[in-house]
C-alpha cells in the first residue's frame, strides 16, 4: 500500500473507533452541542413497555434519587442537582417526599424541597420524578385524600412541563395491601386529579410488596388513561432473578416498567455493596430499555449511599473521590459510561 493510502487508512480506522466507543447521545443529560435532555426528547410518551422520546424513539433514563427529603433536603438544591447533571450525567432527579417518619403528613413544609428540585430541573433541563413515598404507611388509601390535594397542586403549577414525572405511591407493602383492593382504586383516584389538569405527563404507580409484584399488577392494569408505567424495585444484595423473572413475566403482557429505585445494597439500605448483582441488575435493564433511578444521596455512612459518612454536611456538590462511598463512585462510572455494561 501506498504510505498516503495508509495514513488514510488508519485515519480513517481511528475515526471509526472513536464513533463506535463514543457513548451513545441518548445516554447523555447535556450533548455535545450543549441540548440538555429535556431539550433533546421533550414530551415523554409510554410506547408499548418502553419509555419513548416525543419524536417516538425509545429511550432508557438513568439518575439519582435523594434521600428522604426530611433527612436530606439539603441536596436538593441546584447546586447539587447541577453537579450530579454535569459530573455524574444525571438524566433524571427524584424528590423522595416521605409522608411519615418525619415527612409530609407531619411536616408539610418538606414539600419546599420538592419545589426546589422541580424548579432546579426546569432549569437544567432534566425530568423530575416527584415521589410520595409511600412506606411505613404502607397502604396507600390512608392519605389518599392528601396525595389529590398534593398532586392537584403540582400539575396546576407544573403540568404544562415536560420534565415533570409523577410517582403517586413510592412503596405500598403489607398483607392487607392488595392491587386490586387498595392500590388500583387509589391509582384510579388520584390518576383521575392529575389527568384533568395534565393531560400528558408519565405517571408511575407502586405495585404490592413493596413495588416488587409487577406480575401481578400486570394481570389487571390500569385501562382508562395513557402514558401510565408501573415502578419495580429492587435491591442488588437482596433481590436476583427471581424478581427479574416477575419483570419478565410482566413485560411480556405488556406492562411499561420504570424502576424509580433501586440500591446497590441490601433491601435495608445497608449490610453491603453488591457491584457484580448490581452489574447483572444493569444489563438486564439496558436489554430491556428499562429507566432507572438509584437510591440515594445521601451522607449518612450506608452503603447505598452516595457519600461517605459526614461528607458534605452544607449540600454544596462538587464532591471529590474521596467524598464518595465506593456505590458512589461505580454510580457515577456507570452513569458516565465508564463502566461497560454487557
Ligand atoms: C431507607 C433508608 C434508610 C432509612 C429507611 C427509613 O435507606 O436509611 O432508615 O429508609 O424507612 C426502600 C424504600 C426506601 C428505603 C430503602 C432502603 O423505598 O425509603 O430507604 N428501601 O431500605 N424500599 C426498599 C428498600
Amino acid at each position: 500500500m501506498k504510505p498516503m493510502y495508509k495514513t488514510i487508512g488508519i485515519v480513517l480506522a481511528s475515526m471509526l473507533t472513536i464513533i463506535s466507543c463514543a457513548p451513545d447521545d441518548r445516554f447523555l443529560a447535556v450533548d455535545k452541542s450543549g441540548k440538555t435532555v429535556v431539550e433533546r426528547f421533550g414530551q415523554l410518551q409510554v410506547m408499548g413497555t418502553r419509555l419513548g422520546t416525543q419524536d417516538g424513539k425509545p429511550v432508557q433514563l438513568r439518575g439519582m434519587s435523594s434521600f428522604g427529603l426530611q433527612w436530606a433536603g439539603k441536596y436538593a438544591n441546584e447546586a447539587v442537582i447541577q453537579w450530579l447533571r454535569d459530573d455524574w450525567n444525571m438524566q433524571v432527579w427524584r424528590a423522595a417526599m416521605y409522608l411519615t417518619q418525619g415527612g409530609y403528613i407531619e411536616n408539610p413544609v418538606i414539600k419546599e424541597k420538592v419545589i426546589s428540585s422541580i424548579e432546579a430541573a426546569l432549569k437544567l433541563g432534566i425530568y423530575v420524578i416527584v415521589d410520595w413515598h409511600v412506606l411505613s404507611d404502607k397502604n396507600p388509601l390512608v392519605y389518599k385524600d392528601k396525595a389529590i390535594e398534593f398532586f392537584t397542586d403540582i400539575a396546576q403549577r407544573y403540568g404544562t412541563y415536560p420534565n415533570i414525572i409523577y410517582e403517586i405511591c413510592n412503596e405500598p407493602n403489607g398483607k392487607d395491601v392488595t392491587w386490586q383492593g387498595q392500590i388500583k382504586p387509589y391509582a384510579e383516584a388520584v390518576i383521575g386529579a392529575i389527568r384533568a389538569i395534565d393531560p400528558d405527563n408519565i405517571i408511575i404507580v407502586g405495585t404490592p410488596n413493596w413495588s416488587q409484584d409487577v406480575d401481578v399488577a400486570a394481570e389487571d392494569p390500569i385501562k382508562d388513561y395513557k402514558s401510565i408505567m408501573y415502578t419495580l424495585h429492587f435491591y442488588a444484595g437482596t433481590h436476583g432473578e427471581e424478581l427479574r423473572k416477575k419483570a419478565e413475566k410482566a413485560l411480556a403482557k405488556g406492562l411499561p416498567i420504570f424502576v424509580t429505585e433501586w440500591g446497590t445494597s441490601d433491601a435495608s439500605g445497608g449490610g453491603g455493596f453488591y457491584p457484580d448483582q448490581s452489574k447483572v441488575w444493569l444489563s438486564f435493564l439496558k436489554k430491556h430499555g428499562i429507566s432507572w433511578v438509584n437510591w440515594s444521596v445521601n451522607n449518612k455512612g450506608e452503603e447505598s449511599g452516595t457519600l461517605v459518612y459526614n461528607a458534605d454536611r452544607e449540600g454544596k456538590g462538587r464532591w471529590q473521590d474521596a467524598d464518595l462511598s465506593p456505590s458512589g463512585r461505580f454510580i457515577r462510572k456507570v452513569l458516565r459510561n465508564e463502566i461497560r455494561i454487557p
